[in-house]
């Protein structure tokens, strides 16, 4: 059971801007995530093993293995209970994911239909050869690519599409595992749909067979919803090319309007960073007193525009209350995901107003903007003059930026990768082979509160890197890199001798930044593309992915979609399956026998860097190489 029993400097990065900043919030009388955590525990025990079910009004029911309450009042067993409650865990992070990639594919098509003139298709290329990739013909008008383009990713969205446009990705062998499996998915809406009609009371009441399933479903994210999303953001707003920009609240400027764009989607966030550079727009700023209007980012809206447009990171999930506590920051631009309710009541204790720009994303007490592909650029410039107008009713008195920013260097996506290798995979191959790059595990995901802040994600890319394990890093943990120097050419000091070589020729950092949370679908891709120029299956790369701070149900659905996938996973913190013998057996190594990977769940990243280092070795030695 999860206790908060040790002073918060053990939870928060205390010694840096972090603790600066919690000091500054407790004599403003703020409550903080951690305060909330800590009157939240001792948290429910039954919770947390995945037993309490509220499924139904015969209930809510308490499963209780080995006593007369084994069962809950329909009849349903622990591992029943266990399984239904991470199948639906599961189903939310994936739709999440994909209604997110749904809104990219909505505005390409109304970009084909000529609908949406604010937004352009950045990346031509990049959009003929997903018609080419889909069949399709790339001849004609280039809006009737993109309509062509999306309308087929529509279909995947749909029931009677011709079946998953990415899936042509995979490996054969890993395809037909699925079809044996009857795991492959068949519609992006469809799967976790069929998750919640599945754990209504009295539907599939076999524990694997829902473990099966959340398989499925977290592949309908990785492989569709999530990789729609990056793909089409790629074309809409153009594929990332390696850059310099930097991290941490020293990004925040005291001489100018700070917005700050937080959530997930690029859609508004690029229109706010547009009529930033409205020069009208900067003449109002101006006269308002700032030296200008600046944007920085929060969470993955803000890896989005890191990527694609060397847009500062402000932080990540756990400083996003604090962002607001430096008393600088005009606006919080908020579209979906990871957004703490209790912004809007931090932000009413500053002059900072917090703006929502999504249907999907209501927040009570929020400036509420309609945004729509037609409308985007306008309203954006809307949001931005709000900003100004807040400026003048900054507090000199509540300012405090406590920290100077770090560099940072950012935009690897795989055409950027591989392009720096000669545009083939067979480089990176050779240096897999020849050692120079013993491996690469993909480090991703979030912050939780019940970690000390940041410490998982740096210690375990330390350990792996110093053993010349390549780290690509996504979402939350690419703060925590930044500001631990390994983000930068510079950092390849803290590699290993061949790894620190590599870095050194190519001038790039031994952790190397892929994006977003949907972009994890680059890290997938790149696999199957690896996967297939060795002609094995993604199962047999020396590859593991990881997520040590993890907290949200879209990490869940991204470490189940990678496992499914063949990429052997660690999560710092346990899933809520334990009360689940079986189930989690199933987890931490049965899963190996069906998908040829399993979780591993290891709290200590050091001891985590062992054991992947020593996956990495057996599977470099299934492919025949040294250890
Ligand atoms: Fe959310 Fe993507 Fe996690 Fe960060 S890493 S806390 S999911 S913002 Ni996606
Ligand atoms: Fe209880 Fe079954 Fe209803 Fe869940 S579905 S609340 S276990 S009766």
């Amino acid at each position: 059971m999860f206790v908060f029993d040790k002073p918060i400097e053990e939870f928060s990065s205390w010694a840096n801007e972090t603790g600066c900043l919690i000091d500054k919030a407790r004599k403003e009388g703020l409550k903080l995530a951690w305060d909330r955590l800590a009157s939240q525990t001792p948290q429910c025990n039954f919770c947390e093993m995945g037993l309490s079910c509220a499924k139904c009004v015969m209930g809510p029911c308490r499963i209780i293995p080995g006593l007369d309450r084994d069962k809950g009042v329909c009849g349903a067993d622990a591992d029943l209970t266990v399984a239904r409650n991470f199948g639906r865990f599961v189903a939310g992070g994936s739709a999440a994911h994909s209604d997110h990639g749904r809104d990219l594919v909505e505005v390409l098509r109304e970009i084909g239909s000529g609908h949406a003139t604010a937004y352009q298709i950045r990346d031509e290329g990049k959009l003929k050869r997903l018609a080419e990739e889909f069949g399709l013909s790339v001849n004609g008008d280039i809006k009737k690519v993109a309509k062509d383009v999306a309308e087929r990713l529509g279909q995947d969205y749909s029931t009677f599409g011709p079946g998953l446009a990415f899936l042509g990705r995979l490996p054969k062998v890993r395809r037909e595992l699925w079809d044996k499996l009857s795991i492959t998915p068949r519609g992006i809406d469809r799967e976790p749909v069929e998750m919640l009609h599945r754990t209504h009371m009295g539907v599939d009441c076999d524990p694997v067979s829902l473990a099966l399933h959340a398989a499925r479903t977290s592949l309908s994210d990785g492989w569709g919803g999530s990789m729609a999303g990056t793909e089409i953001s790629d074309v809409i707003f153009g594929t990332p090319a390696p850059g310099k920009t930097k991290v941490n609240l020293g990004v925040l400027k005291a001489d100018m309007v700070n917005i700050l764009v937080h959530g997930h989607s690029p859609v508004v966030s690029e229109m706010i960073l547009a009529a930033a550079a409205d020069p009208a727009i900067l003449a109002e700023a101006k006269k308002a007193g700032a030296n200008g209007i600046n944007i920085a980012g929060l969470c993955c809206t803000g890896n989005e525009l890191l990527m694609r447009r060397g847009v500062p990171l402000a932080g990540n999930h756990m400083m996003t209350e604090l962002t607001i506590v430096t008393g600088v920051v005009e606006a919080i631009v908020a579209d979906y995901q990871c957004i703490m309710p209790s912004l809007v009541n931090i932000a009413q204790c500053y002059h900072t107003k917090f703006v929502t720009t999504s249907d999907k994303g209501h927040f009570p007490g929020a400036e509420r903007f309609h945004f729509n592909p037609q409308n985007a650029r306008e309203l954006a410039g809307q949001v931005v003059l709000l900003a100004v107008e807040a400026f003048k009713k900054r507090d000199p008195n509540k300012i405090f930026i406590p920290v100077e920013p770090v560099e940072i260097m950012s935009g690897f996506s795989n055409e950027a990768i591989l392009g720096a290798l000669g545009g083939t995979p067979d480089p990176l191959i050779e240096a897999i082979k020849a050692g120079t790059v013993r491996g690469a595990v993909g480090i991703v995901g979030c912050n939780n509160p019940k970690l000390k802040q940041d410490h998982h994600h740096v210690t375990l890319a330390k350990e792996l890197i110093k053993k010349d394990i390549l780290v690509l890093v996504t979402g939350c943990a690419t703060s925590a890199m930044g500001k631990a120097g390994l983000l930068m050419p510079e950092g390849a000091a803290m590699a290993g001798e061949k790894l620190a070589g590599l870095c050194q020729t190519l001038g790039i950092p031994p952790v190397l930044h892929v994006g977003s949370c949907v972009d994890n679908s680059r890290i997938i891709h790149l696999c199957a593309v690896l996967a297939n120029a060795l002609g094995v299956d993604i199962s047999a790369l020396p590859v593991a992915a990881s997520a040590p701070e993890w907290y949200s149900e879209k990490a869940a659905a991204i470490g189940l979609y990678a496992v499914a996938t063949g990429i052997t996973t660690h999560l710092g913190l346990p899933p809520m399956i334990l009360g689940s013998p079986a189930l989690t057996n199933l987890a931490v190594s049965g899963l190996n026998d069906v998908v040829g990977a399993c979780f591993i769940v290891e709290g200590d990243p050091v001891k985590a860097g062992a054991i992947l280092d020593d996956l990495i070795s057996s599977k470099r030695q299934g492919l025949g190489l040294s250890a």
